[in-house]
């Protein structure tokens, strides 16, 4: 029976060895809690590491320690103390999450932190692979484990991987700076699917693999020799139903029923109850903004005086990675923020900010989401921001006013809430004023849309929606209109190759044959090539066809001595035995003068663009420049050359990094259908990589074997992976 196997840094239960033994207490995170209707009913296990290092667990313990993860669905990863440093403390919080989170001078660049991230993530992928087999479905969560995907890859090519990213992808600007960066790009390259947040974190990704691996990107899709790889957004939810509930019975309570933090905030409001509470939960965490908030709300005080004494900050800091250095300095200048603050401005009926360093029972935080009138977040960068969810899910009247900074992923699907950069203390100020004279009607309004938002799209529905496209996608869901040229099929062909009488094929060069070259010109063939096509165009009844859009004196220099026959600048010229080159087709060439000028003009515009001149037409090459600003050129010179040629005469094509002008009567489908009506042949064959070679899997009969290279979408009727497996193909034909 296939399972799902779930992997993130921590367990959903915490481990506690007392004097009575040990307990297994689950947790009530919101990842544990999202994932309950992946991890139930005995079909899923989770892999993490417990939370005890070996050093903390005694040897005899270690039975009972399994066992009663066993009984949760969980198994550990044993790490040693010196690991936690390494990978945790090290690489992952001192390294990836400051990078990741735009603190570009906190990241720190260790290469032992590095070496500790890839051990520990090999020992996850072991105890992946261990304990899983082909058919089981694997998802790995978050930044701790960014190479897991492709060392289980490497051992499971055929096992359905996700990974999901619970904080920010940053632009490629920062990504670069990051010595590892190749490695963890291709390490998260072993999954089939890549799921974050918003489809800002999608986008900077996909822009660094185009960048920094060179590899083509369409739409969503990665192409990487044999797959494709879907990257995707899924904007966590959080378990709405679990807040409401607790809010609405706390709404019940009786006066005694209640908690004593409740009571002492009952008896403040009761005091002064014209004052606003405004609530701010985080870990204390400098991606947080807490000391910023702390300042602007000083300057919101000294800007609208009026407020003093009207309005009360609430601040749940609660402890986390103490042990890095930038958490410890941030403690300190938060403690001294708030001791400066109230010291200057608390008068004898009012302290501006309580200030609590901890962490509270869930029940105290529905305490505080229900008690305080305006939430006020404002995260310099933040995944997603799970506290602006709960808090708007726990107010049952719908009352209550969300300030959320535009840097959060939840940003983007709560519109309603009161936006603000929290840069700006003019702004933030402005809005907390919004904020404590908001009509109560304007409240609910706002709350409405937020809430019906966040009941739907919960986190059972997020867990489901990864799980549903990580299943779609190992269905095969890609639209190929081709199908893989699998052994069994190819043994079928190289059958109806032998038993032919007359074969004739067509293959293209680049691409297809051989590689690509940042420079065109250093893809000359190598001794392999030459010695496969010897044999493949030796026997009396095989015409082979080298057909190409490359110009007639490179193809003249690599093949005219080896006799085979050619077809270049895409039907242009032709060479057959050995002879010169002689023109296939009549063609016009007065328009070359005209569009030449306008090519240059990107060139000059594009640095790493250059002109091929051929006879009869003009190539604009790309594949050397920023992918993202390549692209865009190409689109630019799309709509000026169409705009110029105005008629039927000439042609732009779009190959593969190259824009190609040409006459329009001259391409490869109508070169190869003459050659084709030469002969009665009972074998054709065609093999191309790019869009110039769709015109002869269009144009050539339905019987014809036509071979797409790559994965794009094609009218060949097969595909094949990459140059490597063509080759195996002309092999076994040979
Ligand atoms: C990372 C990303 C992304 C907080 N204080 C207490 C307490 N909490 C709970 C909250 C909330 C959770 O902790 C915090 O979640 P956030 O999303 O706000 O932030 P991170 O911990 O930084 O999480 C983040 C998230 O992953 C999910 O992908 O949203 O951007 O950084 O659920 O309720 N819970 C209790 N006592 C507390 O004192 N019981």
């Amino acid at each position: 029976m296939s399972k799902t196997i779930i992997i993130s840094n921590r367990l959903p239960v915490q481990l506690q060895i007392s004097d009575g033994g040990l307990t297994a207490i689950p947790s009530v995170g919101g990842l544990a809690t999202g994932m309950k209707s992946v991890h139930s009913g005995g079909k899923s296990l989770w892999v993490g590491w417990s939370g005890l290092t070996d050093e903390d667990t005694p040897e005899e313990l270690e039975k009972d320690i399994d066992r009663a993860l066993k009984e949760h669905g969980c198994a550990k990863v044993k790490l040693t103390a010196k690991e936690i440093e390494g990978f945790y403390f090290g690489f992952s919080n001192r390294t990836i999450w400051p990078l990741f989170h735009y603190f570009l001078e906190y990241s720190e660049f260790e290469l032992e932190f590095w070496n500790i991230y890839k051990a520990v993530n090999q020992k996850f992928a072991d105890a992946i692979i261990e304990k899983s087999d082909e058919n089981d479905t694997i998802w790995v969560h978050d930044y701790q484990l960014m190479l897991v995907p492709q060392m289980v890859r490497e051992k499971r090519p055929n096992t359905s991987i996700g990974f999901f990213l619970h904080i920010p992808f940053p632009s490629y600007e920062i990504f670069r700076t990051l010595p590892w960066r190749e490695e963890i790009l291709e390490g998260l390259l072993g999954s089939d699917l890549i799921g974050f947040h918003t489809y800002d974190y999608e986008r900077h990704f996909l822009s660094s693999v185009r960048r920094l691996l060179g590899l083509d990107v369409s739409f969503n899709d990665i192409y990487q020799d044999n797959r494709v790889i879907k990257v995707d957004s899924f904007p966590m939810g959080i378990d709405y139903k679990k807040f409401r509930d607790a809010a609405v019975a706390h709404g019940k309570h009786k006066k005694e029923e209640r908690t004593d933090f409740q009571k002492r905030l009952d008896s403040h409001k009761a005091s002064a109850p014209d004052t606003k509470l405004i609530l701010s939960i985080d870990r204390l965490d400098y991606s947080k903004g807490i000391a910023k908030r702390i300042n602007a709300f000083e300057y919101f005080l000294n800007k609208y005086p009026e407020y003093k004494e009207k309005v009360r900050l609430i601040i749940l800091a609660v402890p986390s990675r103490s042990n890095v250095p930038q958490y410890q300095l941030l403690k300190k200048e938060i403690d001294e923020l708030v001791g400066r603050i109230n010291g200057e401005l608390s008068t004898v009926n009012w302290t501006p900010i309580w200030y609590f360093y901890r962490s509270l029972p869930f029940e105290n935080l529905i305490d505080l989401y229900t008690s305080s009138d305006i939430a006020w977040l404002t995260p310099l960068r933040d995944g997603m921001n799970l506290v602006a969810k709960e808090y708007i899910a726990t107010r049952t009247d719908k009352t209550g006013v969300l300030i959320l900074s535009e840097m959060a992923g939840s940003a983007y699907e709560m519109n309603e809430a009161l936006l603000i950069n929290p840069n700006n203390f003019e702004q933030q100020a402005d809005t907390l004023k919004k904020a404590i004279t908001m009509p109560r009607e304007e409240q609910i309004a706002r709350n409405m849309f937020l809430q019906n938002r966040l009941e739907r799209y919960n986190v059972e529905v997020w867990a489901n929606e990864f799980m549903n496209a990580l299943n779609r996608k190992s269905d095969g869901n890609i639209s190929y209109v081709s199908q893989k040229m699998s052994d069994t099929i190819l043994n079928e062909i190289s059958k109806n190759f032998k038993n032919a009488k007359k074969r004739l094929l067509f293959l293209d060069y680049d691409g297809t044959l051989t590689g690509f070259h940042k420079d065109p010109q250093k893809a000359s063939p190598d001794d392999e090539l030459y010695e496969l096509l010897d044999t493949l165009n030796q026997p009396e009844n095989t015409t082979l066809f080298l057909i190409s859009g490359r110009d007639k004196q490179t193809f003249t220099r690599w093949f005219l001595h080896k006799k085979y026959n050619m077809i270049v600048e895409h039907g242009v010229w032709i060479s057959r035995d050995g002879e010169e080159f002689k023109l296939l087709e009549k063609v016009k060439d007065e328009w070359m003068e005209k569009i030449k000028p306008v090519l240059e003009s990107f060139v000059d515009r594009t640095p790493g663009s250059f002109i091929e001149e051929k006879n009869y037409s003009l190539a604009w090459h790309y594949r050397n420049t920023d992918p993202d600003f390549g692209a865009k050129r190409a689109t630019e010179l799309n709509t000026v050359l169409t705009s110029l040629i105005g008629n039927d005469d000439i042609s732009v094509l779009n190959g593969n990094k190259v824009m190609e002008v040409k006459s329009s009567n001259v391409n490869k489908g109508r070169a190869s259908v003459r050659i084709l009506g030469e002969a009665d042949y009972d074998f054709v064959m065609a093999i191309g990589d790019d869009w110039t070679d769709e015109f002869m899997f269009q144009e050539l009969p339905d019987s014809a074997v036509t071979v797409k290279v790559g994965l794009k979408k094609t009218q060949a009727r097969f595909h094949v992976e990459n140059t490597k497996r063509v080759r195996t193909l002309l092999k076994k034909l040979a």
